[in-house]
């Protein structure tokens, strides 16, 4: 007997950053393989079809009022969640991130009743532990909205342990890591290269992410400028928000000629096909989608070894990790791969062999499918 499909609230942020990504990635496997998926956010999440079979979007209305100085996003939200749950008898929330959302789901359960409630499960991304976790201001609202989660996952066992000791939680804590499907190519990388005017010869270093604080592109400049002055390359920069503040740098360091940046890209696939090697210098990640991203185009990468970062990146088997804040040994293993084509398709496609392994869709998101049963089933 087949088990019977699900209808499953996610909510989760629209923006470029990894756990709207994640959740519309989820999303939209979830409704390929059959299950009713609605999605609530305040704006579309970016790669989410709406189009696609099974997939409804419900927008989050704010509205503004004189009163507040700062307005509310929680209680529309909840509200929404709320009524889109008694009109579509929902069975789960699945909250990504967990301000305001898992507190939003909370309330959305109290305004129905538990017993016709959804069940919530909570995945924490990141900066929801690392960051307000650690805010006086936050931390209780966080832990109550948790310590009332049917489950809570964590994308990394790096994450779970920061989890466990950043709150007080009764109940436990999962991993699922994340995972990723690269979309089908739109041109060659021959076309991508011209496109970007870059020779088929040279060298690309490849680096893609949402450019706030904690991605450092200060030490993303200055270990590429330490590599280029070893020997010709260039950087390719996918910059989810304003690349801007990073000019005055980028003249400085006189890299102006070597450095290309494209802002708010859609098509990430196809230009990360146009790159030989990803680099990465956050100061944290709890695991760091835009590498597995990297990784499943066969491109080595190079990165801080920080966080959640080693699940992901095998070092020796998908590229080389070094010791936070560290510049020459960044810049070295550029030039090592710069210098040894071979070397680099070698751990380029090991790295892809170990991506398709452990971070494929089919591979993760029935552990999300099993989480949804088994809270539903245990009523836990
Ligand atoms: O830091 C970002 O890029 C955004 C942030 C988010 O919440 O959208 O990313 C977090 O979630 C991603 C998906 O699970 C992880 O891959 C990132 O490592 C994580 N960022 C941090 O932990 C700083």
């Amino acid at each position: 007997m087949t088990a019977p499909m699900l209808k499953i609230g996610i909510t989760c942020y629209p923006l470029i950053g990894g756990s709207g990504i994640l959740a519309t990635a989820l999303g939209m496997d979830l409704a390929r393989r059959g299950h009713e998926v609605h999605f609530f956010s305040y704006a579309q999440p970016v790669r989410l079809d709406v189009s696609a079979p099974r997939i409804h979007f419900h927008p989050v209305v704010v509205n503004e009022y004189s009163l507040f100085r700062y307005p509310d996003y929680t209680l529309p939200l909840a509200v929404k969640m709320a009524n889109c749950a008694r009109d579509h008898a929902l069975d789960v929330f699945h909250v990504h991130y967990a301000v305001p959302h898992a507190t939003a789901a909370y309330l959305a359960v109290q305004m129905l009743g538990e017993e016709h409630a959804p069940r919530i499960v909570t995945t924490l991304h990141g900066t929801d532990t690392t960051l307000l976790g650690q805010d006086p201001s936050y931390r209780p609202a966080i832990e109550h909205a948790l310590s009332h989660s049917d489950a809570i996952t964590t994308v990394s066992e790096s994450l779970r342990s920061e989890t466990e000791s950043t709150f007080r939680l009764t109940q436990p804590v999962e991993v699922i890591h994340n995972f990723f499907t690269p979309a089908p190519a739109l041109r060659s990388r021959v076309e991508m290269r011209r496109e970007l005017g870059l020779g088929e010869e040279e060298f690309v270093v490849v680096h893609s992410s949402n450019v706030r604080a904690g991605k450092r592109v200060d030490l993303l400049l200055r270990v590429f400028a330490a590599a280029r002055a070893r020997r010709p390359m260039r950087l390719l920069v996918l910059a989810g928000n304003d690349f801007a503040p990073f000019r005055p740098l980028l003249e400085e360091l006189g890299l102006d000629g070597d450095v290309i940046v494209r802002e708010n890209v859609t098509d990430v696939s196809d230009h990360l096909e146009a790159a030989d090697a990803g680099l990465y210098t956050s100061d944290n990640e709890s695991f760091g989608l835009s590498i597995l991203e990297t990784l499943f185009h066969a491109r080595p990468v190079v990165a801080y070894r920080v966080g959640g970062i080693p699940e992901v990146l095998v070092e020796g088997e998908a590229g080389f990790m070094h010791p936070f804040g560290e510049i020459d040994a960044m810049a070295a293993s550029l030039v090592q791969l710069a210098d040894a084509p071979e070397i680099t398709r070698r751990l380029g496609e090991s790295g892809r062999a170990r991506a398709l392994r452990e971070f494929s869709a089919e591979r993760i998101v029935p552990q999300y499918e099993a989480l949804y049963r088994r809270v539903l089933n245990s009523g836990t």
